[in-house]
Order: C-alpha cells, then structure tokens, then sequence
C-alpha cells in the first residue's frame, strides 16, 4: 500500500499552491483579462445574473455568477444523511390523462461514495445519481422540479429534442431563469429521440454537476420488448475532489481528482453485475463528469450500437475492448456473455482505479459470468 500521509500531504500542499493562485484579486490573471470582450470587469460575463445582495455585492460563498469558484468547498448548509444508499433508482410517476407526471427536489446531502468516505452532494432526491426516469419515445413527460438548494439551479435534459423553453439553460437565460431555492418549475416535453440520456443541471454547472446534479434518464423505443437484451445496465461515471473530509467540485483546473465513481460509488462499493452464461448484456456508458474515462472490459469484446442515443446501423458497428467515454457522451455496448468467469470493468486511466490514491479503487468493477 501505498504511503497516505505523505500522499494526503502533498495534495494538501498543492491545494494550497492552487488555493493561492485561484483567489479571485485586484490583479487580472492571463485567463482573466478585464479586456476580454463579453466579460465584465473581473471575469464576469456580463450577461449573467449575479447573486448579488443587498448592496450588490457578491454574496458571500459565490462567485460572481452565482456559483462556487474552484477553491471553494461545497456548502454544507441544509445538508443532511443520505437516507438512500443507492441512486438511479426507478422513479414512480402519476398520470394526468396521458401524461406521465414526475416529481423531482434538488437538495443537498451528505452520500457516502464508499464505507469509509462522505461527500457533500447537491443532489435530486438525495441520492447519486438522482433517480432514473424511465420512458418511451413518444410519451407526453411532466416533470414538478422543485429547489430545495441554497443555491439557484435547473435542469436540462441532455440529449432530447424539448421545445426551446424546455431545455433548462438558466446560465446564461437561453430557456429560462434560474429557479430560486424554495421555487418550483415544469418541465414538459415529448420524450424523443430513443436511447441513453441523463438530466443535469444547466446552471453553475462547473460546480453543480460535478458534485451530483445529475440523474437517470432513459427513453426506450416502442419496439422495446422486442429487442431488449436479457440484462441492460447503465453507468454514470463522474469524480470528486475531497480533502480533509471537504468536498470541492472535481474541475480540470484543480488537477486529477482524488475521487471517481459509477454510479456514486467507488470500487468496492460498486455493485457486480451478475449474467448467466450465454445471456444478451448491454452496457450503457455515460460521462456525468469532466475527464474522460477510457472503460475496458475483461475476457470479451462488445460491439457498440448506439453513440450518444443514436443507433449504429449494424453495417458500421464496430466491437472493441476499450470505450473512451468523454464528458456528455453515451456508449450503448453489447456483448454476449460466453466465456464464464469474474471479469475486470474498470476505467484505463489507471489512477481512476484508486481511492485517494490507494489502489484498488475508483471506476473498478466486477462482470460475473456464471455458467
Ligand atoms: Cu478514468
């Protein structure tokens, strides 16, 4: 095992590097030019809302837009236990004649990604990822979103063809304005095209996303029950910064991450897919994060028939071992699963497999082929 003192201490000492040199000042940085067309001064872009109070300055705890900087913890305000302990659970709907009538609440929660390590999470639900909205194309969708943050958000349903208004971008106002904590909004729109989508908020995304607001969504074809495979499984792959038991938002700018997880947890805590023999598997890759994962599977090949949603007509599939998943892309892959045995699925950036730099950890799971 590696050395975790002196480990945590270098990151430490590099957060603080880090820490020093992103501390927004009176001097302009290169990447700040006060110059720089479309940005106020300071770096703002003019166009954005800005939480400002009374007096319009920056409330404290937010960036001149309304969201976190890089350097700043998630807020722990109103936060509580997770009471789920695992995310994408199917969400149950109601309906309204023929309209499919979801509930979801933005609020933040501490969640644990393994048995031995909390994050502060902004979530939907409360849990990582929100739960799994689960449709056909076709279908009439409502969805009561309803903020529970201290913060303003949305959400926008990456990858469907919604009516403009629909399309949750509160950052800059393209769709919509920001919904204030304590605020509800509807989203309504047909569910189109088919495939594999998540939600996301669409406002201080760099910091929102990162740090858990994201969630399942799937629109099945009409045709569903004809063609679906015998196990069918997706993956939501994203990262975290944790320092000291601090959650920061995992962002490029901060260096590698210290944290990767599928579907909120690392390995060990990642459940195993279990197949039998001979059994149809499909895959659903999907990057939640901001760092590409290259995902190789053990002990076969599998051919990938959707990119982003979209069907790979069959004479253009191709079949591979790795699957390089990048921020908002989905892979849909399928394979057979013909040779019986415990096989390795794990990220090939290999430092993705390891939790706080102890090894083995992160995007590292378990397929188990019985025969
Ligand atoms: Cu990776």
């Amino acid at each position: 095992m590696k050395s975790r003192p002196a480990t945590l201490g270098a990151l430490v000492a590099l957060t603080t590097i880090f820490t020093a040199c992103n501390t927004p000042g009176p001097s302009p940085s290169p990447s700040m030019d006060p110059g720089m067309p479309g940005m106020g001064a300071g770096g703002s872009p003019t166009s954005s809302p800005a939480a400002t109070d009374a007096t319009g300055g920056a409330m404290p705890g937010m960036g001149a837009t309304g969201g976190l900087m890089a350097d700043e913890p998630v807020p722990t305000e109103g936060a509580v236990p997770a009471t789920e302990t695992i995310g994408l659970q199917p969400l149950p709907y109601t309906l309204d004649g023929t309209t499919k009538v979801f509930e979801l609440t933005a609020k933040p929660v501490f969640w644990k990604i393994n048995a031995e390590t909390q994050v502060t999470a902004l979530t939907y639900n409360g849990t990582v990822p929100g739960p799994l909205i689960r449709v056909t194309e076709g279908d009439r969708v409502r969805v009561v979103f309803t903020n529970n943050l201290t913060t303003p958000t949305s959400i926008h349903w990456h990858g469907q063809f919604v009516p403009g208004a629909m399309d949750g971008v509160a950052q800059p106002e393209l769709s919509q304005k920001p919904v204030q904590p304590g605020e509800t909004f509807t989203y309504e729109f047909e569910a189109k095209p088919a495939g594999t989508f998540m939600y996301h908020s669409h406002f201080d995304t760099d910091t929102q996303i990162n740090v858990g607001m994201f969630g399942g969504l799937i629109v099945d074809p009409k045709n569903w029950n004809e063609i679906k495979p015998d196990v069918d499984e997706v993956l939501y792959l994203n990262e975290w910064r944790v320092i000291d038991g601090v959650t920061y938002p995992a962002m490029p700018s901060m260096g590698e991450p210290n944290y990767f997880t599928i579907n909120g947890k690392t390995y060990p805590d990642i459940p195993t897919i279990t197949v039998k023999q001979g059994q149809r598997v499909r895959l659903r890759f999907v990057g939640a994060g901001q760092f590409e994962h290259p995902m190789h599977i053990h002990g076969t090949g599998a051919t990938i028939v959707a990119t982003d949603g979209f069907p790979v007509p069959e004479t253009a599939q191709i079949t591979k071992d790795t699957f390089p998943i990048h921020p908002g892309e989905r892979l849909d892959v399928e394979f057979v699963a013909d040779n019986p045995g415990q096989w390795a699925l794990h990220c090939h950036i290999v430092h993705h497999t390891t939790n706080d730099d102890v090894e083995p950890g992160g995007l590292l799971m378990v397929i188990n082929v019985v025969p």
